[in-house]
């Protein structure tokens, strides 16, 4: 399965985020339930110029039983940055993590490759974290140390600096595990009532989990320096870290 056909500059896309992109669209179809969200033409695809270079962005929304928003985005600005986007975000009354992958690549190669999945009430449910312990977790050479919000992450969180190809392939097979656990905590999982406090400690979870990512100022500097002020901030509040609906 082909993510989309991008040649920008005569590039195409960085061999991680085209089989990434792809292996998270396979782990996607295996959701039940899936439907695709329609977004409005200019979140869809949208493109631009930035110093005489081409910028694009490409995005797909799904949403599926027990997950509110499936979102995986590529984005393309201009010939020396890539970064893949990808986030699940359960439903607040199943007692699910939310699962969040970002790699950005440079002009340098890769500088940024993470993955989690995040609990967001501080445990993840007792399966899953049995499921993850019997993970065999490559070593890699140049592990990254969080930023300051990355509290919200598990202890199984990865952030690298993958060293080489290699590296490259053992951080994707890494993210295909965590997506398997995932989907099998969901087959696993059922739908708990709106008004129970499991849920609403959730749905809170979830907020802090938005908060703590809207801190990164390296995304925000990145999209305002390509899109602007205003377009970067209702992009970041409306399409990357939105709230959940209260339950
Ligand atoms: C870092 N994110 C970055 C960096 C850039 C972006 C340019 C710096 C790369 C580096 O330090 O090597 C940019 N990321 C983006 C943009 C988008 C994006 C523009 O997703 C979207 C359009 N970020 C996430 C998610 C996670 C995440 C879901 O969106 C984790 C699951 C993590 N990105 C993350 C972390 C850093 C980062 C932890 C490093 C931040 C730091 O070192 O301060």
């Amino acid at each position: 399965m082909v993510v989309l056909q991008l040649s920008i500059n005569g590039d195409g896309l960085h061999p991680l985020v085209e089989s990434l992109a792809e292996r998270i669209q396979q782990r996607r179809c295996e959701l039940p339930e899936l439907r695709q969200i329609t977004l409005d033409s200019d979140l869809a695809a949208i493109t631009g110029t930035l110093d005489g270079e081409e910028i694009f962005l490409w995005n797909e929304i799904h949403l599926c039983k027990g997950m509110r928003k499936l979102h995986l985005e590529i984005a393309i600005l201009g010939s020396g940055l890539q970064i893949l986007h990808c986030v699940f975000f359960p439903d607040p009354n199943f007692d699910l993590p939310i699962f969040g992958t970002d790699v950005v690549v440079g002009s340098a190669g890769v500088s940024a490759a993470i993955v989690d999945l995040s609990p967001v009430t501080g445990i993840l449910p007792n399966e899953l974290t049995l499921q993850l312990e019997k993970l065999s977790i490559p070593s890699f050479k140049q592990v990254r140390d969080l930023p300051s919000w990355g509290s919200i992450f598990s202890p199984y969180v990865k952030f690298i600096r993958p060293a080489n190809r290699f590296e490259e392939s053992c951080f994707l097979e890494l993210v295909d595990d965590y997506l398997s656990c995932l989907l099998a905590e969901l087959y696993r999982s059922s739908a708990d009532r709106l008004d129970t406090t499991s849920t609403m400690n959730r749905y809170k979870g979830q907020l802090n989990y938005c908060n703590q990512q809207k801190r990164n100022d390296k995304t925000r500097r990145i999209l305002k320096k390509a899109f602007g002020t205003q377009w970067a901030e209702r992009y970041i509040e409306e399409v990357l870290f939105d709230m959940p609906l209260a339950p």
